[in-house]
């Protein structure tokens, strides 16, 4: 028998939910960071198995928007809930359970779809601790199983793999094989310039920070193949510019190496990356700038 489907991984901010579906697929999907709110859209990962495809959904979590771009993450989660076979809520071992939690289980607790706990970074916590965390989680809603998983010691992980096929329905494989996600190329080296670039920022300025790739050109008789990359790092207001350049363009400098690395190691050729900062005033709160970047 062969099954495949979707499970949803949903949770507050920093949880761990994009290094998990990284440690899942076994390639990095979806960016993370230490900066809450790292994730933006619905991220795909998909996981191959001779008997099953798991298709493994990464969201922004629910969170109490402040902006018109938290409501719109609010609906990106919502509308995927609805068309999954199984919701993954994570809490971290290392943390307390708190009101950020309980809002996301409430908003999960009656979609009717079957869910699964995971208590992640066991890592970073004591036995006991994990302990006192599974029992927190189990009050919050009625879950069918409830995992520790560490996400970077790779503990747990396959046999949380393991649990969630065990919840998809039967079905053949939704996606080609050796298809990790099917998110566009030209959105992934956005994502590894956003990360690249909310290393080392603080405050506000992780939210305020939006990338676009504006083009992406194979230089033509290039030897190797290289390929122009022009992308546009946007900020909210004149202030945040200096900080994201840097004294001298240093920063951004430094942002710029490190990304191209990543988007060589993703496109498997040369990069040359031209790297811009812009500002969009308040682009979080005004629908046409929103539009414009792509929410
Ligand atoms: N030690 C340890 N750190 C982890 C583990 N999983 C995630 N982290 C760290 O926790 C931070 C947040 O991880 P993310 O995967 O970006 O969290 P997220 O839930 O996707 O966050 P948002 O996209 O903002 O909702 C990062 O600094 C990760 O390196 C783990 O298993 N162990
Ligand atoms: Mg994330």
């Amino acid at each position: 028998m062969h099954r495949s489907g979707f499970a949803c991984f949903v949770g507050r901010p920093n949880t761990g939910k994009s290094t998990l579906t990284n440690a899942l697929v076994k390639t990095k999907v979806a960016i993370t960071s230490d900066r809450p709110q790292t994730t933006r859209h619905a991220v795909r990962g998909i996981v191959h198995r001779e008997d099953a495809q798991l298709v493994l959904v990464d969201t922004p979590g629910f969170h109490r928007p402040r902006t018109l771009l938290g409501e719109r993450l609010n609906d990106v989660v919502l509308t995927t809930l609805g068309e999954v076979d199984v919701v993954v809520f994570c809490v971290p071992a290392d943390d307390r359970v708190g009101p950020g939690d309980r809002f996301n289980a409430e908003k999960i607790a009656g979609l009717g779809t079957p869910l699964v706990a995971v208590v992640t970074k066991t890592d970073l916590a004591s036995k006991q601790t994990i302990t006192e965390r599974l029992i927190e989680v189990s009050e919050l809603a009625d879950f069918a199983e409830i995992v520790p998983v560490s996400a970077v010691a790779g503990e747990q992980v396959s046999l949380l793999e393991d649990l969630l096929v065990g919840l998809l329905p039967e079905g053949p494989p939704l996606y080609p094989a050796g298809d990790l996600t099917d998110e566009p190329e030209a959105v992934m080296v956005a994502e590894l310039v956003r990360e690249a670039a909310l290393d080392g920022v603080r405050d506000e300025l992780p939210h305020s920070i939006a990338v676009v790739v504006e083009e992406m050109v194979p230089r033509p008789d290039h030897p190797r193949g290289l390929v122009d990359v022009r992308v546009e790092l946007y900020v909210e207001r004149s202030s945040q510019k200096g900080i994201v350049i840097g004294s001298g363009g240093s920063r951004l400098k430094d942002v710029g190496t490190r990304a191209r690395q990543q988007i060589e190691a993703l496109l498997g050729t040369p990069v040359h990356l031209d790297l811009h900062v812009k500002v969009a005033q308040d682009w979080q709160r005004d629908p046409k700038q929103l539009r414009k970047l792509g929410f």
